[in-house]
């Protein structure tokens, strides 16, 4: 398939609730997307990329300047095999895989398009839901917290997972479990312990939490290791695995059992799909995770989260409880913990053009 020409978007969408975690207070999402185009047919990513580097190290600005003059130029009026052949056109690069991700996605999406299949079906995932749980912010106190929860279990999500930071660890955990014990329940640090915590994080031992996740620095696969040696709870590698190579040695260590993949971070589907080969090869369940995608990337999220190895429910819930309106025209809404694939060919949603357009902050396209 030929990449004929690209638009690029930024888009500010307001968040229906209020997201507080160890990084801080979130109430907006800044969403850039790339629409690939060619054979007569658009393929669409999101990035997820923040305006500061925060979780990661890259930012939107970063990535644009790297889609603009470095990335784009390598792809455009180009005819490619298929999207790891997109992908190797970019291999030379170092890091920066977000910005890789958005073109590698949106090359996905076209490539299934121009094939006629669904996105899923394409990277080898046979299911036609999936299971979900949410990521809840940082509440007020613990009764906020257990109210927020209760209205989740409510709607049936397959998993609560409470953002936690030093300081508000064990009492929304404890208050939580004192009231649902039989939850699938997790917890969210994003780096913000060290090791001198362990006292502190061993308390968590006693909550039947399926997993912690990402309780150390971003980069420090070893400190993890050592401290899932004085843990009986499994870790879950977040932050730590910008790709397949990382899992493996996160694993080989020991720095976890789990690992959250997100197809964004690890520079698109075909590392994703290689960062779950390698945990199902050391046997460690992987699941799904979230940065607050607007429909764009939740679609791709829920195609990804059709391999076999997604044993545990991921944090794509419903994009209505994010955006009143969202980027595009399908809704994508959890049943009963459940995600129905969107159906038809690639991401099987389409970008709302009058609501980004009319939105965006910036809009451009660019031709070989
Ligand atoms: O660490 O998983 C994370 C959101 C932004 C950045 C990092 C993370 C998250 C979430 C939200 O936990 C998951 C979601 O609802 O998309
Ligand atoms: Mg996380």
């Amino acid at each position: 398939f030929r990449i004929e020409a690209a638009e690029l978007f930024v888009v500010r969408l307001p968040l229906k609730f209020r997201f507080e975690t160890s990084f801080g207070v979130q109430t907006e999402k800044v969403v850039p997307l790339l629409i690939l185009k060619g054979e007569g047919l658009e393929g669409v990513a999101e990035g997820v990329m923040e305006l500061a580097p925060m979780y990661r190290e890259e930012t939107i600005a970063g990535a644009l300047h790297l889609l603009r003059d470095v990335f784009l130029p390598r792809v455009l009026g180009r005819t490619f095999a298929n999207p790891e052949a997109v992908n190797d056109a970019l291999g030379t690069f170092r890091g920066n895989r977000m910005a890789r991700a958005m073109v590698e996605m949106a090359a996905w999406d076209l490539w299934a398009r121009t094939l006629g299949v669904p996105l899923g079906s394409l990277l080898g995932g046979r299911k036609t839901e999936v299971e979900v749980g949410v990521s809840l912010g940082i509440q007020a106190d613990e009764a906020a917290t257990v109210e927020t929860v209760r209205q989740h279990v409510a709607q049936g999500y397959r998993r609560i997972k409470l953002k936690i930071k030093p300081g508000w660890d064990v009492q929304p955990v404890r208050a939580v479990r004192e009231t649902f014990a039989d939850i699938r329940l997790t917890v969210d640090a994003n780096s913000a312990y060290t090791l001198a915590d362990t006292v502190r994080l061993r308390a968590l031992d006693d909550y039947n939490l399926t997993y912690i996740e990402q309780p150390l620095a971003w980069d420090d696969l070893v400190d993890h290791a050592e401290l899932q040696r004085r843990l009986k709870t499994p870790l879950c590698l977040d932050e730590s695995v910008a790709s397949a190579q990382d899992a493996r040695k996160g694993l080989a260590l020991g720095s976890g059992g789990v690992v959250n993949i997100k197809v964004g971070r690890v520079g698109g589907h075909a590392e994703a799909r290689r960062v779950h080969d390698v945990a199902q090869a050391f046997g460690a369940p992987v699941w799904c995770g979230g940065m607050l995608e607007s429909g764009i990337g939740r679609a791709h999220n829920i195609h990804l989260s059709t391999l076999p190895g997604f044993t545990l429910p991921g944090d794509t819930s419903s994009a209505s409880r994010y955006w009143e309106t969202d980027v595009i025209h399908e809704a994508l809404e959890a049943e009963d913990g459940l995600m129905p694939v969107p159906a038809g060919p690639g991401t099987g949603v389409t970008l709302n053009r009058e609501f980004v357009t009319r939105v965006a902050e910036l809009h451009e396209e660019r031709r070989a």
